[in-house]
């Protein structure tokens, strides 16, 4: 291990595991905290000094900071989701980019089935109804039963699996995806045709261009007004304005996000929506993986710094 302390970038607040873990490791600057202006002077001064960018799979990191680095050697993030940084610039500057796969898999999949029943349920407007005394004054509205429903999931990698298999209890699950695969479960080649075929349709899918606002005004409508749409995979696959119409309209029965286009601001159409369950980024968010997740960043940091701090080759 090469023992020489250089800089890392934080560019989000993380668990105090990762963050004493990487303080033990390197000279962390917490750039998040810092004001656009306090950031350039800083990299005028010590630009040449950082190798490490450590950073969320929301948050990412910009061409423009990547290119103010020039000993940059690692973008480390701490999850999945790798939309957020542009891969051939990185590769092209011999930055390597790493991800914690595998360990927030379930965590993922286990929110996707609780929004789905939150949502159908209605769990969180009876949590309000009855915390606001409202059941003395009588029973609220029946909710829709979630077993028997057909269930679409949008990609069939780890975290869309781990879905589906859950889903499976319940009714019978369909997919799309990039390609057919060795699965008990009816393949979509075609969006329009899973939605049509679905009551629940949930996404998985990776955001990148071939899927940004996939999930548009025809998707909507094929998924139609007994419909529900699940995301716990990014805002970006979602038409947020197209699904903010369909909702207000009743073309869509409801709908259930973790993520959003323009996090953490959410559109004051969803928040005002009765038909929608609303959750902030939090799927991978447990103690238990959290402890998994930062263990697995400090591992793809250890691994960079044992290569001798020099950028990927
Ligand atoms: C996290 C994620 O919320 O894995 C991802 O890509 O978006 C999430 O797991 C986030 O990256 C935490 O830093």
């Amino acid at each position: 291990m090469n023992d020489l302390r250089t800089i890392a970038l934080q560019l989000c607040p993380f668990s105090p595991r990762l963050e004493a873990g990487l303080s033990a490791r390197f000279d962390v600057i917490r750039w998040f905290e810092l004001s656009e202006g306090e950031q350039s002077t800083w990299l005028a001064a010590q630009a040449p000094g950082v190798h490490a960018v450590v950073t969320g799979g929301h948050v990412g990191c910009s061409n423009a900071l990547m290119a103010a680095l020039p000993s940059l050697g690692i973008i480390a993030i701490h999850g999945v989701g790798v939309d957020k940084v542009d891969l051939p610039f990185a590769r092209s500057r011999n930055v390597r980019v790493t991800t914690t796969p595998g360990v927030l898999t379930e965590d993922v999949a286990d929110l996707a089935v609780g929004l789905i029943i939150g949502l159908l349920r209605g769990i969180p407007a009876s949590d309000a109804y009855v915390r606001a005394g409202s059941w003395e004054q009588g029973d609220r509205p029946l909710a829709r039963k979630v077993s028997g429903r057909r269930f679409g999931v949008v990609g069939l990698g780890h975290i869309g699996a781990a879905i589906a298999a859950r889903l499976a209890a319940f009714g019978p699950v369909a997919y799309t995806g990039p390609q057919r695969k060795e699965v008990p479960y009816a393949f979509h080649a075609d969006l329009l045709d899973l939605a049509r075929a679905s009551d629940v349709l949930v996404l998985a899918c990776p955001a990148n261009a071939s899927t940004r606002h996939i999930v548009n005004a025809a998707v909507l409508a094929a998924l139609g007004e007994e419909g529900y749409l699940v995301n716990v995979a990014r805002g970006a696959v979602v038409d947020e304005g197209a699904l903010v119409a369909a909702l207000d309209a009743g073309r869509l029965a409801g709908a259930a996000l973790d993520v959003f286009e323009n996090e953490p601001h959410v559109p004051e159409a969803l928040r005002s929506s009765s038909r929608v369950v609303l959750t902030p980024h939090m799927a991978s968010a447990t103690v238990e993986t959290r402890i998994r997740m930062a263990d697995v960043v400090l591992e793809n940091l250890d691994a960079f710094r044992a290569g001798g701090l020099s950028p990927a080759q």
